[in-house]
């Protein structure tokens, strides 16, 4: 069978009657080592992001304010999720276009990578991924 586009995880919640508290570890927690950490924040109404695949990168993407709309591709199959909670986070292999939409006013997403920035590891065209998905 073929396996689900949309990965979640679920992340530990240790809140108590003060307030919610979410742990990532980064020793081994997740599927990969963690090299960066940044966060999408103040996305004005109406605007998407993303539109573009890795060739390597892995990552985590936790909604940890708000909600996001995320969409993922893979060249034959479209498959989207609303992220709205810090208590799971979507895995994002290599090889998937993704689109974000949907942003709610002070929504911030905060995404996990396995390497540091590099833009040589885009795919911003959909033509050349959706190429490269039926290339070999
Ligand atoms: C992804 C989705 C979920 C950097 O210089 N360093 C960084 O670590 C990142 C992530 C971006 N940038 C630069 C590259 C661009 O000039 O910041 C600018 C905006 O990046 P981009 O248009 O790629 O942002 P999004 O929101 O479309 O995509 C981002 C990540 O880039 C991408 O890896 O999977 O979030």
């Amino acid at each position: 069978m073929t396996p689900p586009l949309i990965q979640l995880v679920d992340i530990p919640q240790r809140g108590d009657a003060r307030g919610g508290l979410s742990v990532v570890e980064l020793g081994g927690a997740l599927p990969f080592p963690v090299r960066r950490v940044y966060w999408i924040h103040g996305t004005a109404p109406g605007v998407s992001r993303g539109f573009h695949a890795h060739k390597q990168l892995r990552q985590l993407c936790v909604c940890v304010a708000g909600s996001v709309r995320l969409s993922l591709f893979d060249g034959r199959r479209e498959e989207s999720v609303v992220l709205d909670s810090n208590s799971q986070g979507l895995l994002i292999g290599p090889g998937l276009w993704r689109e974000m939409h949907d942003f709610s006013p002070g929504s911030v997403l905060m995404v996990f990578a396995d390497a540091e920035y590099d833009e040589a590891d885009y795919i911003r065209s959909k033509e050349a991924f959706i190429e490269s998905t039926h290339a070999g």
